[in-house]
């Protein structure tokens, strides 16, 4: 048989293949055209049992247009096989997408309560000159203690059941204090500054919760007077608990601060009449404040006959309990299920 009339055949059944698969409908139908040439008893199989008795120097041309005509038929079945199943699935979609639905909203992330109530306290000061500052939550003991005051063996460091990293070296901050000793150390006065962040103790029940949050304030100036201290903690409260929210100062004691004292304002929930959530006093305590030690401006290098100053800590967690009434539990705050956060919408 002459070879060019071999690789003429194969051309042809080539391009037999491409017109009878396009009109074919299921993958099955494809499968058995493409056995029926390619098979074992296919008619390009058939053929190729020619090859063996072509002259030598022909086989190699005629077994190359072989192969070629076997790649186009497979290639051709693949793409035709392809092409089926990305008809069906966009038939499927039309049968079955209705694009008159409405869309789903994806689910919007909110802040946290706790942050919603430190933005809004750290606002009040700001509004009022004070600048942000910021300290590590993990602190040396000589800032969390040392420069604020506490004697080695005193007490008051029992007061704060204090969570250690290197007993009598580092820790986690028990309160935000030790930001006023870092801002004194960094500047000189005048100084305004508040200090949100995170404080931890060993401490956990209803009202009180192993990692909390505190807001520091502390103006360091000429001529300070504890007047100046009521005045803007007064201020603060009528910004976030409205006008005619009473509050009284009570005398206390902080090792940094001298005179010191707690503040109170009129439980929110019985007008101060007494009930559960103010333990029948009829009273909320809210912040620790007082006048900075002079024994603490000496520490950081400020003139105590010269400067003044006075400093306060308020609870972020207390304060939001009470602003959202029916938070009765500060571990609702920490636990970030959903249903409560959601609650949340500003
Ligand atoms: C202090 O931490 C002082 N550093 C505050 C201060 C600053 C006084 C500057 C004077 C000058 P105290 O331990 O009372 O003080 O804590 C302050 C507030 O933190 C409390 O009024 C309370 O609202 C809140 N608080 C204390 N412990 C917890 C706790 N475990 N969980 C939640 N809130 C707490």
């Amino acid at each position: 048989m002459d070879p060019q009339e071999i690789i003429n055949d194969l051309q042809h059944l080539a391009d037999r293949f491409d017109d009878s698969v396009s009109a074919l409908a299921t993958e099955q139908q494809i499968r058995d055209l493409q056995a029926s040439f390619l098979g074992k008893k296919g008619e390009i199989t058939i053929l190729q049992k020619l090859l063996g008795k072509l002259p030598g120097e022909s086989r190699k041309e005629v077994g190359q247009a072989f192969n070629q005509a076997k790649q186009r038929i497979t290639t051709a079945a693949g793409d035709a096989i392809d092409g089926l199943v990305n008809r069906e699935a966009s038939e499927y979609l039309d049968r079955h997408t209705d694009l008159t639905l409405p869309g789903r909203a994806p689910r919007m992330g909110r802040m946290h309560p706790i942050t919603l109530v430190m933005y809004d306290i750290v606002d009040v000061f700001v509004s009022m000159g004070f600048d942000v500052a910021l300290g590590p939550e993990i602190e040396t003991d000589l800032y969390n203690f040392g420069k604020l005051n506490f004697p080695d063996d005193h007490p008051a460091r029992d007061m704060q059941d204090t969570l250690f990293i290197k007993e009598g070296k580092t820790l986690l901050r028990t309160h935000t204090s030790p930001v006023q000793i870092r801002t004194m150390l960094e500047k000189p006065p005048p100084i305004q500054i508040v200090a949100p962040g995170a404080v931890y103790r060993r401490d956990d029940d209803p009202t009180h919760s192993p990692m909390f949050f505190q807001v520091e304030g502390l103006l360091v100036d000429e001529g300070v007077t504890f007047a100046h201290l009521k005045g803007v903690l007064e201020a603060f409260l009528a910004r976030i608990f409205g006008r005619d929210v009473r509050s009284r100062f009570r005398p206390s004691f902080f090792p940094f601060t001298e005179p010191s004292a707690e503040v109170d304002i009129e439980c929110i929930s019985c007008k101060g009449a007494g009930c559960n959530l103010c333990s029948g006093t009829g009273w909320l305590e809210i912040l620790g404040s007082g006048m900075v030690d002079p024994h603490v401006l000496e520490g950081v290098g400020i003139d105590p006959e010269r400067y003044t100053g006075f400093a306060f800590g308020l609870g972020v967690d207390r304060i939001a309990m009470l602003r959202y009434e029916g938070i009765s539990s500060i571990r609702l705050l920490y636990e970030n299920d959903p249903r409560f956060l959601e609650a949340f919408r500003r």
